[in-house]
């Protein structure tokens, strides 16, 4: 049987997003969406000004959209920005704007037909999402996103720390025994 899935693919990788060479990274922003510390510091170091210059027309996003930019001194040619949620305790729709926040940077990827893309972990950090969880809701979309949009486009996920990267393998992992 042809499957659905087959022009796409989901990859792991630790390291550092600043460097890919996707057709796009994601950026794990703030709701100014005018630069920060983390990732999205990395991010707009790397860019240069340019970046947050274009990222003011936007006057700000909600925690669980997104928005595109060009990449600037990236090797990136866009930047995805996203606010993912700030984690409180589960119950205030964390989930869903995590979800949210994966989902809408698919369907940037999939509006401007770009090929591949590559997402930090987000909101695992300053926004302190526990990572197992956020890592269940990363791949889940990832693969939800495939499965419903057929859209063909390789999706990265780029660790920056050993955590996360182990949590990644183990999550993918289950994930591919529970579609088998
Ligand atoms: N490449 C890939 N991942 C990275 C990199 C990098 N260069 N640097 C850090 N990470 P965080 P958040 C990982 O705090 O939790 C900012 O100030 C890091 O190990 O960057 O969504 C924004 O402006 C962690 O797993 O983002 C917001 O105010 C993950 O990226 C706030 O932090 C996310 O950590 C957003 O918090």
């Amino acid at each position: 049987m042809l499957r659905k899935d087959i022009f796409s693919c989901i990859t792991i990788k630790k390291g550092d997003i600043t460097t890919e060479t996707s057709d796009a990274i994601v950026n794990a922003a703030n709701t100014s969406l005018l630069g920060g510390g983390g990732v999205d510091g990395a991010i707009h170091k790397a860019a240069g000004p340019g970046l947050l210059e274009e990222c003011r027309k936007f006057n700000g996003c909600r925690p669980g959209e997104a928005r595109i930019t060009a990449g600037y001194n990236l090797k990136a040619k866009f930047v995805i920005h996203t606010p993912g949620p700030i984690y409180k305790d589960g119950k205030s729709s964390e989930p869903e704007i995590l979800r949210s926040s994966y989902w809408n940077s698919l369907m940037l990827v999939k509006e401007n037909n770009l090929k591949s893309v590559s997402f930090p972990a987000i909101s695992t950090g300053v926004y302190r999402y526990p990572k197992d969880a956020a890592a269940e809701i990363a791949i889940e979309t990832a693969v939800s996103f495939i499965e419903k949009e057929e859209y063909p486009v390789d999706i990265s996920f780029i660790l920056f720390d050993n955590d996360n990267y182990e949590i990644y393998i183990k999550t993918l992992e289950d994930k591919k025994n529970e579609l088998h």
